[in-house]
């Protein structure tokens, strides 16, 4: 859905308005547009699921705000540099990586985002789907163009879940963990996922897509049976219902605040914070390596570069790159 700038200041406006009302002269002369024209605009936003009054000689009053993460929505009150300098909110969408990805193919700046109520095609890593449902969560994608060569790209997967692991922590008090290489979980189980894909040419990147899927609102009928790991949402884990557009707006700003530190300070600091939320440190496991076969050690820690560390039972030490991760004892 293209961005409507009348319909992000009608909605600014009423945030604004100490009373709730805002005057039908008001909001044309704003924006410069007849009373007529301003009735059109409020009918759209009706559509979009706002109710909106109509009081005679008072104006229009905005009683309920849809949870949708609106491009207009969101952009009131965003604070952020980079990240989310254009958004793009998208009804339905095959997988927000790819629209992201066709935009970065396309040319688009940095900093750009992507954002579904749903998808068809939601992919998570190696080929397999990601359950998008729509009206419950967020889908969303960044396009970013860090000056830095291919071999860093796997590093902003740790920028990413922090910045998740934050928005959670900020937005529902619950406390995530990590599981290594992107996992979030809470409870024990799955609430989000992310998909960092990347265009390079042989000595730099040219763009970087990260994808993130939060279970916000989820319910425990839309989760398949199938799933890899256990799964939650916000909602079922916190017991409290957790608005997208808010979500979204305190990740985008985590995201924005930790690319730039990632870029002026390096990933340490990051991926000290990321390993405060890890707890496969010290634990037996088993990866399975994207295809290469399975490694069983204890993890003595992820290195600088985010590659997970594997003491193996000749006492020598694995590098693992790519894998899943599954815990066989403490
Ligand atoms: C991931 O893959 O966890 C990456 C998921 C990234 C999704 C986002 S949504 C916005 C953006 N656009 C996209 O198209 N993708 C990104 P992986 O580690 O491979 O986990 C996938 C596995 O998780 C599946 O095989 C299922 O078993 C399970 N799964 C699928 N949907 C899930 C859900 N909604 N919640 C929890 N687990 C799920």
């Amino acid at each position: 859905m293209t961005v409507s700038p009348a319909r992000e200041t009608i909605l600014r406006l009423f945030h604004q308005s100490p009373d709730g009302y805002v005057s039908g002269v008001r909001l044309s002369e704003v924006l410069g547009v007849s009373r007529n024209a301003v009735w059109k605009q409020i009918g759209q936003l009706r559509q979009l699921g706002y109710l909106i009054e109509a009081i005679p000689s008072r104006g229009y009053r905005l009683r309920e705000t849809p949870d949708l993460p609106l491009a207009e929505e969101l952009r009131i009150g965003l604070n952020t540099r980079v990240v989310g300098r254009d958004l793009h909110y998208l009804k339905e969408t095959d997988s927000t990586n790819r629209q992201a990805y066709a935009l970065g193919e396309a040319g688009a700046g940095e900093g750009v985002v992507v954002i579904a109520d749903r998808q068809t095609a939601g992919k998570g890593r190696m080929g397999r789907i990601w359950v998008s449902p729509p009206a419950v969560n967020l889908y969303l994608s960044v396009l970013l163009r860090p000056p830095l060569p291919p071999h860093a790209a796997p590093q902003l997967t740790f920028v990413s879940t922090v910045a998740v692991s934050r928005a959670i922590a900020a937005v529902s008090g619950l406390q995530p963990i990590h599981k290594w290489p992107n996992d979030v979980l809470v409870d024990g189980c799955k609430v989000a996922g992310l998909l960092n894909e990347m265009s390079a040419e042989v000595d730099r990147i040219r763009f970087v897509v990260l994808g993130i899927g939060v279970n916000l609102n989820m319910t425990a009928d839309q989760f398949p049976a199938d799933l890899r790991m256990p799964a939650t949402s916000l909602r079922l884990a916190g017991g409290v219902a957790v608005s997208r557009a808010a979500f979204a707006r305190e990740l985008l700003q985590q995201l924005d605040k930790l690319y730039a530190d990632y870029l002026n300070f390096g990933l340490a600091p990051i991926l000290a914070e990321w390993e405060s939320r890890c707890d496969l440190i010290g634990r037996q496991v088993e990866v399975d390596e994207a295809g290469s076969g399975l490694v069983r050690g204890r993890v003595s820690g992820i290195d600088r570069d985010g590659a997970l560390l594997l003491e193996l039972a000749d006492g020598s030490t694995a590098r693992i790159l790519a894998g899943d991760v599954k815990v066989v004892a403490t």
